[in-house]
């Protein structure tokens, strides 16, 4: 992405290192290709002619709020600029419409509060400093005035600051279209209160954020004609199961079952709890108490938060009394039971925790001992009960758990959305998306696959909306463009999702199959893509393969994905469940009328349930304007103060920021179509209107009188280079002035 640019000896440089990404030094020597650059500590390096970039000496000291202003645009001066202005706490900074915003690791003082959303309002993009209040503002002034649905989409990496930003973005557009004055709960403020909710049941402190959300988000807020939010919908994406039953150490479960370990006496009480460290699903990692945070507290808010979005007391009783039967659940060990391959409840307390978990679900608890105990086997002949052993048993007591806790969430967001209320009759809404960013790790499992597929998507819708509708209006406008390339990742999708024969095909093919396992699923997806340049083969492996993602390649482990991807309660822990006495309870388990006696058509898979969720998320999205924020994660160490720039550079490449950028600099920003041109630049030239004349060559002969060079004149628009609009602009407002001197000297003398 460099400028070609003549470097001489004497020239200040930008070279690569390994460390931190890029340094500065000055060229003492050339030789041929080569160039020997001396650093500000002394040491002299050699580099590759092409691999050294120039550096702008003039660039302003506090960095440029826009990056399309940089006047030598490549990697080192996109990083300098970022991190220069990080160091000042101005944490956003602009890509043309892109809003990039790096996380501060600290609340800076007054950039959220009241005053800085009255500055913000109905100020024009690009006048304030970058802000999301500002991209809050443009969405919402562009649903008002072309009554089009509009979208702002957040993405990064986890701890990246998606959430936060994400709850800053609706606080403003709560603002913009709250009631003034009016007390209660009101809409708007239903929509704030379900974060805290969400939050207390989605997030947990994992090892790259202490509040992750273990889920995908997508709040849809709906306006009235007058331009007040008058409902709201709030889909989630594929929340994290395996957390309630399985943490590594120095994570946590979800927040809720702290905070009600930390409730007030009576009730942990009644909930027989007490210390987290007393129960296997907390106990797994040594993490319980986070820094900053009182569980307690938070506690007493998330139940004041359920009452704002309209969760009852009796609801809110019902809620935790499942969060407890989960834990004491998760308390039930399993030791051989007398027949072969039996289990019972390993001793005292295992039965203790068995009573009270029975009591908690109001159910009965011998059928919950026989339901995880158990399993019903039928056959043409007769009814046969199999034992499970511990182990199995144990498997699916966490299977229980897992259920039930995801049951629980589903209803917390059918519960919100019912009682915030939708709107029929609203024309346009805004829909914020805060979802996982790509995931990489040492190890990579289904839920990596998921997410990443959802990265792959909106990293498609990106690349669209930026380069090909760009790149398509010059082509249809035909004019002369030499195509900036970027890697299109279509047929990653493809690869993912196609259907038949795509990843997600084959795994639900390999699901039902009896006799499958994850050696013959993954034997067949090497089989079948034994060509695909995105998927590769690990040597010697036989259960992993590794996808090139646009962001990097992944390699995964199939191992779990059978079992991941199916979406299928245990017949038992339904009939379990579904008769249980309380309503609530039961009412998570509701009873599906059998609609065939043959079992195997009605498979359904997370995978492809997950597949379709995208495909209309990705619908909507189509239909809204686009706003991107991407969220940077400066240091892994969670700190103010750091700028790790290796780190940063990766976040950036694999957020499409430098192509955008690239992209925004090199073609035309502008374009008017000749009538707007003219209408407002003919006064530039004049003489050119008169007579016959063709509104083409009169805009062309317009900007050619005015000196103007390398802008295009397509089919039906102008299209000029980033700077060429204020040149003229500022042309004409001289011509204007002008005129009006002259003007007022005429009535002076009239006078
Ligand atoms: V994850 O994918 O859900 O794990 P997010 O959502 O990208 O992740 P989050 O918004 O939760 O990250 O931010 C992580 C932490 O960074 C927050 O808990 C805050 O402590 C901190 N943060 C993020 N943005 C800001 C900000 N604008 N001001 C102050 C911030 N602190
Ligand atoms: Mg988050």
């Amino acid at each position: 992405m460099g400028t070609p640019v003549n470097i001489i000896v004497g020239s200040n440089v930008w070279i690569e290192d390994a460390s931190l990404a890029w340094i500065d030094g000055k060229v003492s020597k050339i030789n041929g290709k080569e160039a020997e650059i001396e650093t500000p500590s002394g040491k002299k390096v050699t580099a590759d002619l092409s691999a050294v970039y120039p550096k702008d000496m003039e660039a302003p000291a506090g960095g440029v709020d826009d990056m399309t202003k940089l006047s030598y645009l490549h990697e080192p001066g996109v990083l300098q600029n970022l991190s220069s202005r990080y160091e000042l706490n101005e944490i956003y900074t602009y890509t043309g419409n892109i809003l990039i915003a790096i996380n501060p690791f600290q609340r800076l003082p007054h950039i959220y509060d009241a005053h800085m959303m009255e500055q913000y309002k109905g100020a024009p993009f690009g006048e304030l400093s970058p802000h999301v209040f500002a991209v809050a503002d443009v969405a919402y002034r562009a649903m008002i005035n072309e009554g089009k649905s509009n979208s702002i989409l957040v993405s990064g990496e986890s701890g990246a600051g998606k959430t936060e930003t994400t709850k800053m973005l609706m606080r403003y557009l709560a603002y913009l279209g709250g009631r003034v004055a009016t007390e209660g709960r009101t809409v708007e403020q239903q929509v704030l209160e379900s974060n805290p909710v969400l939050e207390a049941f989605g997030n947990a402190k994992t090892v790259r954020n202490n509040n992750s959300s273990r889920f995908g988000k997508f709040v849809e807020i709906q306006f009235d004609k007058h331009g007040r939010i008058s409902g709201a919908a709030i889909r989630t994406y594929l929340l994290e199961r395996s957390r309630v039953c399985q943490i590594s150490d120095p994570e946590r479960n979800y927040h809720c079952f702290y905070l009600l370990c930390a409730a007030p006496q009576e009730e942990v009480e009644k909930y027989k709890l007490g210390n987290p460290k007393s129960f296997h699903y907390l106990n797994q990692s040594n993490c319980y108490e986070l820094v900053g945070v009182s569980d307690a507290r938070d506690y007493l808010a998330t139940r004041r938060a359920m009452d704002i979005v309209g969760i009852s007391e009796k609801e809110q009783d019902a809620i935790f009394r499942v969060v407890a039967a989960i834990l004491h659940l998760g308390n039930i060990e399993f030791a051989k039971g007398e027949e072969v391959d039996s289990s019972v409840p390993k001793n005292d307390s295992a039965k203790f925790h068995l009573k009270m978990t029975a009591e908690l679900l109001m159910c009965d608890p011998q059928v919950l001992e026989d339901a995880l105990c158990k399993r019903v086997m039928i056959t043409p002949e007769e009814v046969i009960k199999r034992s499970l052993d511990p182990l199995n048993a144990t498997v699916s007591r966490d299977g229980l758990a897992k259920t039930i806790y995801s049951r629980l969430f589903d209803w917390l967001v059918d519960k919100i959305n019912f009682s915030i209320g939708q709107d029929p009759n609203s024309k346009s809404l805004i829909g914020v998306l805060d979802i996982y960013g790509f995931e990489s790790f040492k190890t990579n499992s289904f839920e990596q696959f998921c997410i990443n597929f959802t990265n792959e998507k909106l990293q498609q819708h990106f690349n669209q909306h930026v380069f090909k509708m760009e790149q398509e209006e010059y082509t249809k406008e035909e004019i002369d463009w030499s195509y900036i390339e970027f890697v299109d990742n279509q047929d990653v999708l493809d690869l993912i999702e196609k259907k038949p024969g795509g990843i997600i095909a084959l795994l639900d093919e390999a699901c039902m199959f009896p006799k499958s396992t994850h050696e013959t699923f993954c034997q067949k997806l090497y089989q079948t893509f034994k060509v695909h340049k995105r998927f590769i083969k690990p040597k010697l492996s036989r259960t992993n393969f590794t996808l090139a993602h646009y962001a990097g390649e992944v390699l995964y482990a199939a191992d779990q994905f059978l079992d991941k991807n199916k979406d299928y309660v245990v017949p038992e822990h339904q009939d379990l469940l579904c008769t249980s006495k309380c309503t609530f309870v039961a009412g998570l388990f509701p009873q599906i009328a059998e609609e065939s006696s043959n079992k195997s058509t009605k498979f359904s898979s997370i995978g492809s349930r997950f597949k379709l969720q995208l495909q209309q998320l990705m619908e909507t999205l189509n239909s809204t304007e686009p706003h991107y924020i991407r969220c940077v994660k400066p240091n892994n160490l969670l700190k103010p103060g750091y700028f790790e720039n290796v780190n940063v550079m990766q976040q950036l490449r694999c957020g499409g920021v430098l192509e955008a950028i690239r992209i925004s600099c090199a073609g035309y920003p502008t374009r008017r179509t000749f009538y707007e041109f003219l209408n407002r630049f003919n006064l530039l030239a004049p003489e050119v209107l008169e007579g016959n004349y063709d509104e083409k060559v009169a805009c062309k002969r317009i900007l050619e009188k005015k000196g103007l060079a390398g802008f295009q004149i397509g089919k039906t628009k102008v299209f000029l280079r980033a700077g060429q609009m204020a040149e003229l602009d500022a042309r004409r407002a001289e011509v204007l002035s002008n005129a009006a001197k002259t003007i007022q000297r005429q009535i002076r003398t009239h006078i």
